[in-house]
């Protein structure tokens, strides 16, 4: 009881609250830095009983059943690849997932008995199975098998379950050298190995180097080898959890759960790739965001009023600095009341919003759980009378405060309260917002634990559960809520939400965005493990604020974020109230000119943006890649020095940004980057470098050190002020050619949902490149024959080291320049680029150049 007495303690004003000053918010950041820890501390327990020795084993089809003699273990395969391990004290029930989207398990088991153990395997015969599980009599250890042979999982001690309260423990031994990444939005390096990690979800203020636990619990771990190969584990159990990874030459990985039952799967691999794409087999994968979404985000905390943000969208206009969205921050709202607006600050929304249309801009408006408890408020007065708010255990609502003075909250984990918020969605859509910003989900309460206390009860989903249970996943319900309805709202065009707090699995309901970080050097190089690894468990979807939230942001810091920002999947300027401001133009023309200059990249990078979140969404895989990932077999793909610092964006660009400030004393910046096995082209210079070595790159404050793979087809646009203007430019094609030429390119109309019923068209561009010769054929696939959302226009453009003879098209030879309506090529002198015009193209369209 003694979160209790804390919650009560604090005087709740009725009003909203004031932005504490710049000069407080340092010390309620300190002082939060000791109280939520304490306050949300948990020991893990030092008791435990283990399950104990097997007494007997039964078949039931699609699942095996061991009694122990302390409890029970479950074991189904979800597919060959795919295998699900329970355990409990007591008999198993359903399992109730907030993650999955858990096929029902055809596959028939068998359990053999070899020595002193139980192998259960598939009951189809095959020589080799991907996965089957070998179970010891006398402790009921688990091993876990892969392909016949190699040990992915070992139990050093059994399954256990606390002495005293409702703790669950794994620990598992990894029999080779591994490394350990995934979990998540976790700060820190890319690899966790040596490290503990609390699932909590957590609203910190702020972060910095190593601080968590953070917004969002993913419990999901992949283990990579060093040859290459990976595995992977999901604890899918949303109470607050501990993953501790001790070091050593075996390393061991512990886990322990608040409470059971223990639910983990083992995902084969055996590849990274095939590793992801399972996990979102089991987890879900994102929606196809509207392809605007790709563009570039302009947020702070807040623009307001009206005549601001109108400011703002005329600035951008004015300087040409693409653009795509505004996003509205909490002070749009009627005293921090949900989906209300101003009567002061944003008297017309409506008109501003047209207004923002014409120019081009879509509005992102955030939203908030807590409902101010106001009884003249109508939605307020909904949810007291509609019972559909978060109680205390005597049932009245638990009230808390939040950004609104005292506030009540919607139980997200209720399906008819998920219905009820989200079709409040209704009404801003009637204002004309495009997108939604969830936030403050964790739930963020301004109290010292900043979270709801243990005792608040909760619906979950018609089980009945405390805080403990739904912590974890109230944002995640939020985040349910928001895109049922809005699908539900919005039958025809898509929706993008993003949210900060959630659980592992929410790539299907909404992206996200790293939080509170700030603008210093570290904010900076840790976005890149973050978002990495938040990909890995299987969100490609994710925003990191670009120049940092808390603290000001300095003219070179804001240079090299936009070269690194830009390639964030999403990408968004955000910065916190009372911080200087950091829009592109805000320090000098050459900041100004570099923000230009990569946000302009990014849009011509569109078209391969675009093709890349189609792949996401249709196996899991995303953008913004570790080393390893498409070099798996170099050892310096696996080495933090390289993998903290520069990715691989797609299959074929080679990201490696500059990190630190200019050293003193040194005039101009430079790194080392490792360029992995195979020929690469300096994307500025077209100069070819061979790869698998170490080079040194000169980067002046406007330089990104940008690598493509040879044989890379870069599928690209023109530059434009925002998404919807590239509908009058041709869809171009820039090779880089090598032996072997590849690349692919997916469009659709970029907006609506027409795409599932295949109204898009899928490019594939192959093409061999010969002492004298060059061929290319670019297939097509979809029910779309025009090429959406260009002008329906290709245009091919190669690097010229020779000038052709002939140009053939479809058997036909093409003439230099003659009309606009047929094909032709010219010579591109300045770019030193042979260019191919195909207006309305064919497919399947052949192309030869001659050189001879
Ligand atoms: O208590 O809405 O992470 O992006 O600007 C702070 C104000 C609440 C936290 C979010 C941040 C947002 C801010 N919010």
């Amino acid at each position: 009881m003694v979160f209790f007495t804390i919650e009560c303690e604090i005087k709740m004003p009725d009003d909203s609250y004031n932005l504490p000053s710049k000069f407080v918010r340092p010390l309620i950041n300190m002082a939060l830095r000791f109280t939520f820890p304490l306050l949300n501390f948990r020991r893990v327990p030092r008791r435990w009983d283990p399950i104990g020795k097997i007494n007997s084993y039964k078949v039931k089809k699609n699942q095996v059943i061991f009694e122990c003699q302390n409890g029970f273990l479950e074991i189904v395969f979800i597919n060959p690849r795919i295998i699900r391990i329970r355990a409990s004290p007591e008999p198993l029930l359903i399992h109730n997932s907030w993650a999955t989207i858990e096929p029902k398990s055809k596959i028939l088991l068998q359990v053999s008995e070899k020595g002193e153990f139980y192998f259960v395997k598939r009951k189809k015969k095959s020589s080799k199975e991907p996965l089957q599980v070998a179970i010891r009599q006398s402790d009921c250890t688990i091993t876990v098998i892969r392909d016949n042979e190699e040990i992915l999982h070992h139990e050093v001690e059994s399954i256990a379950w606390s002495r005293r309260g409702s703790w669950v423990r794994c620990q598992k031994l990894s029999p080779t050298q591994e490394q350990f990444v995934g979990f998540g939005e976790k700060t820190g390096p890319l690899v966790k190995n040596g490290e503990q990690m609390i699932f909590w979800n957590s609203d910190p203020t702020t972060y910095g180097k190593d601080d968590e636990p953070l917004y969002q619990s993913e419990p999901i771990q992949i283990a990579i080898r060093k040859d290459g190969t990976a595995h992977g584990i999901f604890y899918d159990n949303p109470h607050y959890s501990v993953i501790k990874i001790s070091e050593g030459k075996q390393g061991t990985t512990d886990y322990y759960s608040e409470r059971g039952p223990l639910c983990y799967y083992i995902f084969a691999g055996p590849t990274i790739k095939e590793v992801i794409r399972q996990i979102t087999e089991l987890n879900g994968r994102l929606p196809l965001p509207p392809r605007w979404v790709l563009g570039y985000h302009q947020c702070r905390w807040s623009y307001s009023p009206e005549e601001r943000v109108r400011e703002i969208a005329e600035e951008f206009r004015t300087r040409n600095i693409p653009c795509d969205s505004i996003h509205l921050d909490i002070d749009y709202m009627d005293g921090y009341r949900c989906f209300t607006w101003s009567p002061e600050r944003f008297p017309h929304p409506q008109q501003l919003l047209e207004e923002l249309k014409d120019k081009g801009f879509k509005t992102t408006v955030i939203i908030d759980p807590g409902l101010k408890v106001d009884h003249k408020w109508p939605l307020y007065r909904e949810c007291i009378e509609g019972d559909h708010y978060c109680k205390l255990p005597n049932g009245k609502p638990f009230v808390a405060p939040v950004w609104p003075g005292k506030c009540v909250f919607p139980d997200f984990t209720h399906p008819s309260v998920r219905k009820w918020w989200g079709e409040k969605f209704q009404e801003l859509l009637d204002v004309g917002v495009e997108a939604f910003w969830l936030d403050m989900g964790e739930p963020s309460i301004f109290s010292a634990r900043r979270t709801a206390p243990d005792f608040v009860r909760h619906n979950m989903n018609g089980w009945e559960g405390d805080h403990r249970d739904a912590h974890n996943v109230y944002g995640q319900g939020m985040a349910i809520a928001a895109r049922e309805q809005l699908n539900e709202l919005r039958k025809k065009q898509r929706t993008f939400i993003f949210v900060r707090s959630c659980y592992a699995g929410i790539q299907r309901y909404a992206a996200s965005w790293t939080g509170d970080n700030r603008s210093n050097w570290i904010g900076l190089q840790q976005s890149i493990p973050m978002i990495i690894n938040m990909g890995l468990t299987g969100q490609p979807f994710v925003a990191a604020d670009l120049g940092g939230f808390e603290d000001d942001c300095t003219p070179e810091l804001l240079a090299r974020w936009y070269q690194l920002g830009v390639f964030y999947p999403f990408c968004r300027n955000h910065s916190a109230a009372g911080t200087a401001n950091q829009e592109p133009w805000v320090f000098d023309r050459e900041i100004e000119a570099i923000a230009r200059k990569y946000i302009e990249l990014r849009y011509q990078l569109l078209p391969y943006i675009y093709y890349h979140l189609w792949k996401s969404s249709q196996t899991g895989l995303p953008i913004m890649r570790p080393l390893f990932m498409e070099a798996p077999n170099e050892s310096n793909a696996y080495d933090s020095k390289w993998l903290d610092t520069e990715f691989f964006f797609g299959k074929s660009l080679l990201i490696a940004p500059i990190l630190e400030n200019i050293p003193e004393g040194v005039e101009v910046s430079s790194r080392e980057v490792y360029l992995p096995k195979g020929v690469w082209f300096d994307y500025w210079t077209k100069e070819k470098i061979t790869g698998g070595k170490t080079i040194t790159v000169e980067a002046p404050l406007d330089h990104l050190p940008l690598f493509v793979k040879a044989g890379t087809v870069l599928p690209m646009a023109p530059v434009v002020q925002h998404v919807e203007k590239t509908k009058k430019h041709p869809l171009i094609l820039e090779l880089f050619p090598s032996k072997k030429i590849r690349g692919k390119v997916y469009l659709d109309d970029g907006y609506t949902k027409d795409f599932k019923d295949e109204k898009y068209q899928l490019l594939s561009i192959s093409g061999e490149q010969k002492e004298d010769s060059m061929s290319l054929t670019i297939n097509s696939k979809g029910k779309l024959e025009d090429l959406p959302t260009t002008s329906n226009k290709l245009l091919f453009r190669i690097p010229q080291e020779k000038i052709p003879e002939k140009v053939i098209v479809n058997g036909k030879s093409i003439t230099k320049r003659t009309s606009k309506k047929k094909n032709y090529w010219q010579l591109d002198q300045t770019n030193k680029l042979i260019e191919i015009h195909c207006p309305k193209p064919n497919f399947p369209l052949d192309i030869t150049l001659d050189f001879k």
